[in-house]
């Protein structure tokens, strides 16, 4: 019952500023504590909210379309050794952003780590609004925070080292083990990806003519049991409703139940490695912060374990 933690205040991935105070809102809560305290949970923490600013560099003019491109690369470089570290140790990791550019580093630390340890693949639960697959080229808005599926599977290309080069010629990720819930606003791009790869993506729409446990029975059962899992949750994938502070909040979305349902379903499999959760945006919506980080805190302890009886 060995839990790593890392919070991650970077808001670089997207224009904007405020998602990277995402982290303390949610442990302010006393969302640690209670993974702690309730959960029962080993807690490896170093008790900081990581904001990079000795790895920033002094000047990142735009490439290939990107925003702040050096940033991310740098930022989620920095972050993959940190969960590798923990994920290497047979930690379950938790990590709280921070945009979802993070999770280029998130999965690429565990997905080296589980290779090393197991020998395995890791599959990727993406729960989102957005399909976050553009590349540079297809990108409409040149946010990072769109990209991290494409630069995880390959899709797109690193350069330089320190223009995602770090990450290797070897994918971190299969598109064949990437299962997608909650898709409701894909660019035209993203959806020509995703069908001429046949990637399995659960929309709203399947929600809505499923319910949200025969998705998850389905979205398993592609995955496979005994599979390594990683869950990347965007705060963005429930109703506004339920999280009103996030940077590209979009309607019709999941209820904090069906979330929670995710969350809980994942955490049944026995598979979870890693979990990251983003996008948490509390000086947005203002009003609606402290309803978004209970919502924030609620998936998390449904992910590690919370059960309702
Ligand atoms: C859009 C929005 N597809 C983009 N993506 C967002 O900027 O590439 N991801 N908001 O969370
Ligand atoms: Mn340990
Ligand atoms: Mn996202
Ligand atoms: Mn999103």
């Amino acid at each position: 019952n060995e839990l790593g933690v890392v919070a991650v205040g970077f808001s670089g991935g997207q224009r904007k500023p405020g998602v990277d105070a995402g982290p303390t809102a949610l442990i302010q809560a006393g969302l640690l504590t209670q993974l702690k305290e309730d959960l029962g949970y080993t807690l490896h923490h170093d008790d900081e909210v990581h904001n990079y600013s000795s790895l920033m560099p002094q000047s990142d003019p735009d490439y290939r379309n990107m925003k702040n491109p050096l940033a991310v690369s740098v930022v989620t470089q920095r972050l993959a050794t940190q969960v590798y570290d923990h994920a290497k140790h047979g930690h379950l990791v938790l990590t709280l952003g921070g945009d979802h550019s993070i999770a280029i580093g998130t999965v690429a630390g565990t997905s080296r780590a589980i290779k090393e340890r197991l020998g395995r693949e890791i599959a990727v639960i993406w729960v989102d609004a957005h399909a976050d697959i553009n590349t540079p080229e297809t990108s409409v808005s040149g946010n990072i925070h769109g990209m991290p599926i494409a630069f995880l599977t390959g899709l797109a290309k690193g350069e330089k080292e320190e223009m995602f080069g770090w990450l290797g010629v070897e994918p971190k990720l299969s598109l064949k083990k990437l299962v997608y819930i909650g898709l409701r606003d894909v660019d035209k791009c993203e959806k020509k990806v995703l069908r001429d790869h046949g990637v399995r993506a659960f929309s709203m729409h399947d929600v809505d003519k499923y319910g949200i446990a025969r998705v998850m029975e389905m979205a398993l059962g592609h995955i496979g049991t005994d599979t390594p899992i990683h869950l990347s949750f965007d705060v963005d994938a429930l109703d506004p409703q339920w999280a009103p502070s996030t940077g590209t909040p979009v309607r019709g979305g999941l209820t904090l139940r069906e979330g929670d349902y995710i969350a809980e379903c994942v955490h049944e499999t026995g598979s979870l490695v890693a979990m990251d959760l983003v996008e948490v945006n509390p000086s947005l919506e203002a009003m609606g912060a402290q309803e978004t980080i209970r919502a924030g805190c609620s998936l998390v302890r449904c992910a590690l374990g919370d059960t309702l009886l």
